[in-house]
């Protein structure tokens, strides 16, 4: 099994090269290059950028070949691609040729959700917007705008958004995605983990990945330290309850039955407490409540655990005891997507808790310290003070969300509680696909009245727009400068690589005309977005000229771990790592972690599981045609004595039903012994029922359209997505 997925993978790789090679061959000749005028220019061009397959922003470089789009690579200077882009990154000049894109703006012709359309001006759409904002702001206030956005591109239409009055702004990335993680790791040791995230996976001697699908999750530089971490034979460790490419690459495999990983943690936790296998000076200079908590955790045996994980008592010995051995260089990783059960905080304040346990916060080969590139904002116009609080958590109804909550801003609209929403902005965000319970999501969007998109194909939520804006693709258009919090600083450039084929444009132009229409062009003190950048890079002695060409800088040399001289310092309410959280109990909430047993399928039923494929990025890349070419729909991966028992033939189509009785699109069985019988599993992102999208329109089943329930952690609204279950609808 080891051999034959170590091959899947590197098969992947090869693949990606060959096709990425035969689609420049065909590129389409470049329209509109009058404004960059590549075209005329004969050789090979090479343009520094970043990417924007996904948010993880890898410095690349363009490959322009007698001016047309040829390839794209990683950036050798940058330290997040290290010179090598994902398969995504590389397919992602498929973007530019996408035949499905959007081209001019649209305004709907008929009732919502109906995808009928007529092609505009920008100066027609920006007037119809500009019109209904207003009224929205003389009838509601202007906070009865709420805009949701997902990456740096949303940077400028928050600024304009932020000028006109509103602070209701959220993103997916919170409630359904990293928020349960960031606020457990906070309650524990003060400081969140970020993205990217500040895992030392490189130098860790011993490495737990639970869920974390590192390989298939493609996050580039987690992966490339992955493979790093394995050739220095690291000792891995994967808990999932579906044999994932990581887990081939694992000394222990934990088939754990989902649900169940905080009890697996804690009976961890029990032995290591018991055996007194912790790094005992750490918790002893740096604990808080170490007393409590271990006195509580003392009734979590390993054969208490037995019977809710499925895990054998001798297993989790052995594994407590290899993490013990390579501690503080023993690394839990803190997950990204960890909105699973409901009681996620808690599952992901046990994992904190187990790192604190092995000393591995601040130290080499577990948690860094991040270092940033520092460079002064724009100075802008103060916005106006607003006149209510944020609607997304009334009254602090989760006390410890630490960011805006998408679905909390979603309920609002529903209710008109504590006020009214009465327009949604969205930029890069397919919503239909993001949140769960897409009911929800529609009868919020009915109460709205007006709801504009910006996007670069027609997503299922541009579909329900009134209003679709269609943006230049990363490759077309400047964004703001990039410094993420990493392991040394660094600042790069996006810069348009070819013109935008129609009339596309980029954000920072949708979002200054827009300020202007509506009378905030104070707030826009630039001409265009060269003055900006140019404006920011001289403050630290650069040039727009000077960064066009580098595409990426590099900051001054800083200490990352408590060895090279960072003083540990928490910033918790007791100044320590907390063991037991005072907060949590004051607050009503267990302050030790509980475990709490997940609800179980019905008989015939199997909980749905989700994913990443490594060749796309959640439901944003189905029509890219390179990545098309290598992964085309989705499969339902069935465990081969289920598949036995409902007479599934591999690769049969079925359709699949879940406890609310929505039934999904035809779906390819993949039929494996690589999954628990107790659930099954699929990638994120297919399924497609927007019409205009033509190339991924009902290829695959979509996970989302299944996920009608959700369960809300209390700590802090993220939303539980695996508590769903499916069985099978033949007759497809
Ligand atoms: N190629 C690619 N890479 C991506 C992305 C992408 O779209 N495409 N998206 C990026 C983003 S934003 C995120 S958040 C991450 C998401 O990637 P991760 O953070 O790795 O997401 P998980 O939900 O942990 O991963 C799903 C895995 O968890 C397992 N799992 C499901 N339920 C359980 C359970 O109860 N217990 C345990 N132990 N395991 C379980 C599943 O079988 C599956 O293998 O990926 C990032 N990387
Ligand atoms: N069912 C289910 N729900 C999930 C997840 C899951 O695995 N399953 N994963 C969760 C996680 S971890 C996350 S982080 C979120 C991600 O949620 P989202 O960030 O909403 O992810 P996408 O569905 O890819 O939507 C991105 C949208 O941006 C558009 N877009 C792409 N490039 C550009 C651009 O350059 N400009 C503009 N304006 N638009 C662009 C795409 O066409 C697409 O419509 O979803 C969460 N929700
Ligand atoms: S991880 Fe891949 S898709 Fe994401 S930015 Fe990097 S190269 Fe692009
Ligand atoms: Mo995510």
């Amino acid at each position: 099994m080891n051999s034959i997925s170590r091959r899947k993978f590197l098969k992947i790789s090869g693949f990606t090269v060959g096709a990425a090679a035969a689609v420049s061959a065909i590129s389409p000749v470049i329209k509109g290059a009058k404004k960059i005028n590549k075209e005329k220019i004969k050789g090979i061009q090479k343009i520094p950028t970043y990417c924007d397959i996904c948010f993880w922003k890898c410095g690349a470089i363009a490959y322009l070949k007698d001016g047309k789009l040829w390839k794209i690579e990683g950036h050798p200077e940058d330290p997040l691609s290290k010179g090598r882009l994902c398969p995504r990154g590389t397919g992602g000049i498929g973007a530019y040729s996408d035949p499905d894109r959007l081209r001019s703006p649209l305004i709907r012709t008929r009732e919502r959700g109906k995808e009928e359309w007529k092609e505009v001006t920008w100066g027609e759409a920006f007037d119809y917007i500009a019109e209904k904002m207003n009224k929205i702001k003389a009838q509601y206030g202007p906070e009865a705008v709420a805009f949701f956005a997902h990456g740096i591109g949303g940077n400028f239409l928050k600024h304009t958004l932020n000028a006109f009055g509103t602070q209701n702004i959220s993103a997916p990335s919170f409630a359904q995605c990293r928020g349960p993680r960031d606020v457990g790791f906070e309650l524990t040791f003060g400081d969140a983990i970020g993205s990217p995230e500040r895992t030392d996976i490189e130098n860790s001697k011993c490495l737990v990945l639970i869920g974390s699908h590192l390989g298939e999750n493609m996050h580039n530089s987690q992966v490339q330290e992955f493979a790093t971490a394995v050739q220095k034979d690291a000792t891995i460790i994967v808990v999932d309850p579906r044999f994932s490419v990581a887990a081939s690459k694992a000394k222990y495999y934990l088939p754990i039955k989902p649900g169940t990983d905080t009890a697996l943690l804690l009976a961890w936790m029990n032995v290591i407490v018991s055996e007194k296998l912790y790094d005992v000076d750490y918790v002893t200079k740096f604990g808080f409540g170490f007393e409590q908590f271990a006195a509580e955790i003392s009734q979590y045996t390993p054969e208490w655990a037995y019977p809710e994980t499925g895990i054998d008592p001798e297993l989790i010995r052995t594994t407590a005891r290899v993490m013990s051995q390579h501690k503080p260089a023993t690394l839990i990783h803190p997950g990204r997507h960890t909105t699973w059960y409901g009681d996620d905080t808690q599952r992901s304040r046990a994992i904190a808790l187990l790192n604190a346990l092995m000393g591995s916060w601040g130290r080499k080969g577990g948690f860094f310290f991040p270092t940033k590139f520092s460079i002064p904002g724009y100075p802008y116009p103060a916005y106006p003070e607003p006149a209510k609080p944020k609607v997304d958590n009334p009254n602090k109804k989760y006390p410890f969300a630490s960011e805006e909550i998408t679905t909390g801003v979603r309920d609002a609209t529903i209710t008109g509680k504590p006020y009214p929403i009465k327009s949604w902005f969205v930029y890069a965000t397919n919503l239909m696909n993001a949140l769960p319970n897409e009911e929800e999501t529609i009868k919020a969007i009915q109460n709205l009245d007006l709801m504009v998109v910006v996007d670069v194909i027609p997503s299922e939520i541009a579909g329900w727009a009134d209003v679709v804006l269609p943006e230049s693709i990363y490759l077309e258009r400047y964004d703001d400068l990039h410094s993420s919090p990493f392991k040394e600083q660094f600042l790069g450039i996006r810069q348009p690589v070819v013109d935008s084929p129609n009339d596309q444009k980029p954000n920072w132009w949708i979002a200054k005309k827009l300020a202007e229409k509506l009378g905030l062009g104070n707030y826009y003190p630039w001409n265009d977005i060269e003055e900006y950048l140019d404006f920011r890079l001289k403050k630290i002695g650069m040039s727009l000229e000077e960064m066009k060409k580098k595409g990426i800088i590099h900051g001054n040399k800083a200490p990352i771990y408590f060895e090279e001289g960072i003083v540990p310092e928490f910033a918790t309410p007791s100044g320590k790592i907390e063991f037991y959280s005072p907060q949590l109990a004051e607050a009503g909430f267990d302050p030790v972690p509980k475990y709490k047993r997940p609800e179980q399928p019905p008989s015939g039923y199997f909980r749905l599981l989700f994913g990443r494929a490594p060749v796309h990025s959640f439901s944003r890349t189905q029509s890219n045609r390179i990545l098309m070419d290598m992964m085309e729909e989705n499969e339902i991966w069935v465990n081969e004595d289920v598949a036995n028992r409902f007479g599934l033939k591999n690769a049969q189509h079925v359709r699949l039903k879940n406890q609310d009785g929505v039934v999904s699109n035809k779906i390819k069985v993949k039929i494996t012994e690589r999954i628990r019988p107790d659930c099954v599993y699929m990638v994120h992102g297919f399924g497609h029922n927007s019409k205009m999208l033509k190339g991924a329109f009902g290829k695959g089943a979509s996970d989302a359209q299944l996920i009608t329930k959700y369960k809300t952690d209390p700590l802090m609204g993220g939303t539980a997505m695996n508590v769903n279950f499916v069985t099978f609808e033949m007759e497809a």
